[in-house]
């Protein structure tokens, strides 16, 4: 099964394209019965600055895909426990994981089942014994593409955080994961206090550079696991798995208190902004819907009882 070492000048050149593939190198998921086998793709993409993952049990694919962020899933197609076609229609069905390339890599030659298979959104079908040249360039291709697109897909462009579409998709696949695990799960709403007044007084522009340092201080503050974006204009929203809701609202207190003390800046003129929040969590919502209904009324009633504050 050895491969000779590729010392290929054409997959030289594709080796890491730019510098943040370097600091974060492109993610792979293979699906593959066989371990040899699996193992001989990973080495061979691991010699080419990508990091995989084998995955032999199809039961836990969905969760390890959430945790592992693969940009591409190589998958086979008849494992013993599963057949892969199915599992690929699965994660198709997972808005989470919209438009995440697959490629089949199988024994199958047969046009009309190779064919039928991509009918079935599939990206591509790889025939075994592969090339490893063809399989390096077909894997690292098309993980770069979608690793550039997926930025559009996911993040809000001015602050980076989440945009409310994905937020709103894998806040569903939490919930679902912290119900099946009977765990704690939070949400929090967080909306700018009187923002309108700061982009009057100081201009837009000063008022987007007040939601870009909220970004920056909700990531440095909160923790990895914790899912923040922006949900609409000067609203946020921020998933804390396996978080109680009394340890958010001392969390989401304790952020309050140190936001205020920062002095935002615009052409020499230095002013405060505050924000409000509200809380619910899975311990009295049941479901997506009513968590964020609960979320939302809680910061209705921190504006309406004079902002600047956490209601839980
Ligand atoms: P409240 O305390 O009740 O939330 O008052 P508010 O002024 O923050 O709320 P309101 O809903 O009246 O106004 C929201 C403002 O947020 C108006 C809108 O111009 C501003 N805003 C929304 N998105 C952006 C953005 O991307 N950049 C800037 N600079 N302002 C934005
Ligand atoms: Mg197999
Ligand atoms: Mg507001
Ligand atoms: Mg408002
Ligand atoms: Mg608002």
């Amino acid at each position: 099964l050895g491969w000779p070492l590729l010392a290929h000048e054409l997959i030289d050149s594709l080796n890491f394209g730019d510098l943040g593939e370097r600091r974060d190198p492109l993610r792979v998921m293979i699906v593959e019965d066989m371990a040899s086998l699996a193992g001989l793709y990973a080495s061979v993409l691991y010699r080419h600055g990508v990091d995989t993952l084998q995955v032999t049990e199809p039961a836990r694919v969905l969760d390890s895909i959430v945790q592992f962020r693969p940009d591409l899933i190589l998958m086979d197609m008849y494992m013993p426990d599963c057949n892969g076609v199915e599992l690929a229609q699965i994660i198709r069905q997972q808005r989470l994981l919209d438009g995440i390339p697959i490629l089949f890599l199988s024994v199958e030659k047969r046009q009309s089942i190779q064919l039928d298979t991509l009918t079935l959104g599939i990206d591509g079908f790889l025939t075994k014994p592969v090339a490893p040249e063809e399989l390096v360039v077909t894997v690292i291709n098309r993980a770069r593409r979608y690793r550039k697109l997926r930025s559009y897909i996911i993040n809000d462009s001015l602050t980076g955080l989440l945009n409310h579409s994905h937020l709103y998709a894998q806040l569903e696949y939490e919930v679902l994961r912290a119900k099946r695990d009977q765990r704690s799960l939070s949400l929090v709403m967080l909306d700018l206090d009187h923002f309108k007044t700061i982009n009057d007084t100081y201009g837009h522009p000063a008022g987007d550079e007040v939601l870009v340092n909220l970004a920056r201080f909700l990531k440095e503050r909160l923790r990895r696991s914790d899912l923040i974006s922006r949900y609409g204009g000067e609203e946020f929203a921020i998933v804390l798995p396996g978080t109680r809701q009394e340890d958010t609202v001392r969390i989401m207190e304790s952020l309050r208190q140190s936001f205020v003390q920062i002095e935002q800046l615009s052409n020499q003129r230095t002013f405060r902004q505050t924000f409000s929040v509200g809380i619910s969590s899975l311990a009295t919502a049941s479901n997506t819907t009513e968590l964020v209904q609960q979320a939302d009324d809680m910061l209705y009633r921190a504006k309406h009882k004079g902002r600047n504050r956490v209601e839980a």
